[in-house]
């Protein structure tokens, strides 16, 4: 979703893929808006880089991916051949911020369930060699996040999305901020949600929908905790319908 706006700041911030053939991989296309998605294909495209968008958990895409690697590699395989060297196995690695569905990519494409995935970050632990067929092997590797955030909107974004750890944060506080985003740009999609009308001011409109939900403890307050939760989840899983937080043009 909204996921592969990050990646590419990732690409400048790290020098792990540098010189090596790469495909940026959009997942969760289903989470996002059709039309950012295009307009980050687009992007990429100018600046020369193989972008696909795929559904992981449907398979939508995941051949396509492998068309593309494969084309990449067609020039290294037929010089390998020319050379007598007939043999030699493809390794490729999957690189990421948390949470984004690495995992879950490997899964689709070996057919099976080799690394273990979840809807929270910090799933997968250590490296994981994935054979997806003979001669063609991936590494599953741990989401990759800065270690200082600098810019404080990225990492309210990655926050958002579900690649920042929830117990470290005040998810109440983030609840609120999705709504001062979102009642900025997206307002109608909330609404429909939440089938009520909603303030501007993200605390205002965090209780509006406490109260629309019936979320009250004993004493007539609202479950501050119960909301935000709820507010978090129904967002990342899509229920707001298909919402891309960053546009290249913001980059
Ligand atoms: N809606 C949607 N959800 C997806 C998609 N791909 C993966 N997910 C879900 O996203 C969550 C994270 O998936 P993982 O594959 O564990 O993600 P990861 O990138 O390996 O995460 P870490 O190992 O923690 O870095 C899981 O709940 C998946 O079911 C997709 O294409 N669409
Ligand atoms: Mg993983």
């Amino acid at each position: 979703m909204h996921v592969h706006l990050i990646v590419q700041k990732i690409q400048t911030s790290i020098k792990l893929a540098n010189n090596k053939m790469r495909i940026i991989i959009l997942n969760k296309a289903d989470l996002a808006d059709e039309a950012v998605t295009k307009a980050w294909i687009d992007w990429y495209s100018a600046h020369n880089v193989k972008v696909v968008p795929i559904i992981a958990t449907s398979g939508k895409g995941i051949k396509e991916v492998v068309k593309i690697a494969e084309d990449l590699l067609r020039e290294k395989i037929e010089r390998d051949k020319a050379r007598g060297r007939i043999y030699r196995p493809i390794r490729a690695m999957i690189v990421g911020i948390p949470n984004v569905g690495k995992s879950t990519f490997i899964n689709a494409l070996v057919g099976k369930k080799s690394a273990k995935t979840g809807d929270k970050p910090g799933v997968t632990r250590g490296k994981q060699w994935v054979k997806i067929r003979k001669g063609f092997e991936l590494l599953d590797m741990p989401g990759i996040l800065w270690p200082k955030f600098e810019d404080q909107t990225v990492a309210q974004h990655l926050a958002f999305i579900g690649s920042i750890n929830d117990n470290i944060l005040d998810n109440r506080q983030l609840a609120i901020n999705l709504l001062d985003l979102g009642l900025k740009e997206f307002k109608d999609k909330i609404e429909d949600r939440y089938k009520v009308e909603l303030p501007d001011d993200g605390y205002e409109a965090f209780k509006t929908i406490a109260v629309k939900r019936g979320l009250i403890i004993a004493g007539g307050e609202i479950d501050e905790l119960r909301t935000a939760q709820i507010i978090l989840d129904e967002f990342r899983g899509g229920k707001w319908g298909h919402i891309t937080v960053e546009h290249p043009k913001n980059i």
